[in-house]
């Protein structure tokens, strides 16, 4: 297997994408940046122009976004069971609940731009009250999101409810404080925080 290389800065979404490479025991060399100077320095902006952190450099290939990030890792590591098997339902929710933290995320920003909230028609997040309810439905009852065991899917949304509890622009309702505080024990998790 090629190296992986792992640019990020300690306090940033890079904390998740550590959590997931620290998930799947795979070697790999961190490359830490600045913002506002390595960040945007033209050997930085060759791997991603966005000018952004996280970004995984992995021979010819360079993936960035957080959900991209624990999607691609996961399936290097498959003896590790971070991804349901292709076919089955569970691999449709695990694309379905990773990709749902798109929208989350639009609306935590949008609220706290703190400006009109887009039209619900418009918004690929509806409601505040349909995503909540939606999520919790999803979190409520169940150790898991997906099958019967963790996977990147619990990965990165016990990570993206956790920041926006953190920030106080999320409602701590029950099933999300629990469902964040059981994954976020975990040893990797553990690992990850005290790296950065
Ligand atoms: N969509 C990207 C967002 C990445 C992002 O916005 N990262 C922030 C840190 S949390 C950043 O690098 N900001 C630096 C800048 O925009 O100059 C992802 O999911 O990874």
């Amino acid at each position: 297997m090629s190296a992986l290389t792992f640019y990020t800065h300690p306090m940033s979404r890079g904390r998740v994408a550590r959590w997931m490479l620290e998930e799947t025991g795979l070697p790999y060399e961190t490359v830490l940046l600045e913002y506002g100077g390595s960040m945007k320095a033209p050997e930085y902006l060759a791997v991603n122009p966005m000018g952004k952190v996280p970004a995984l450099q992995h021979g010819e290939a360079v993936v960035t976004e957080q959900a991209a990030i624990c999607l691609y890792l996961a399936d290097w590591v498959p003896e590790k069971r971070l991804a349901p098997p292709v076919g089955t339902p569970e691999r449709g929710s695990y694309y379905r609940w990773i990709s749902f933290m798109a929208p989350l995320e639009q609306l935590m920003v949008a609220k706290a731009g703190g400006g009109a909230m887009p039209k619900p028609e418009m918004a690929g997040f509806g409601t505040e009250a349909d995503i909540l309810n939606t999520l919790e439905a999803a979190l409520s009852g169940r150790e898991y999101l997906v099958g019967d065991c963790f996977t990147a899917a619990d990965l990165l949304v016990a990570a993206y409810v956790g920041w926006y509890l953190q920030f106080k622009l999320l409602e701590p309702r029950q099933a999300f404080v629990e469902f964040v505080q059981r994954h976020t024990a975990r040893e990797a998790s553990l690992r990850a925080n005290a790296i950065d």
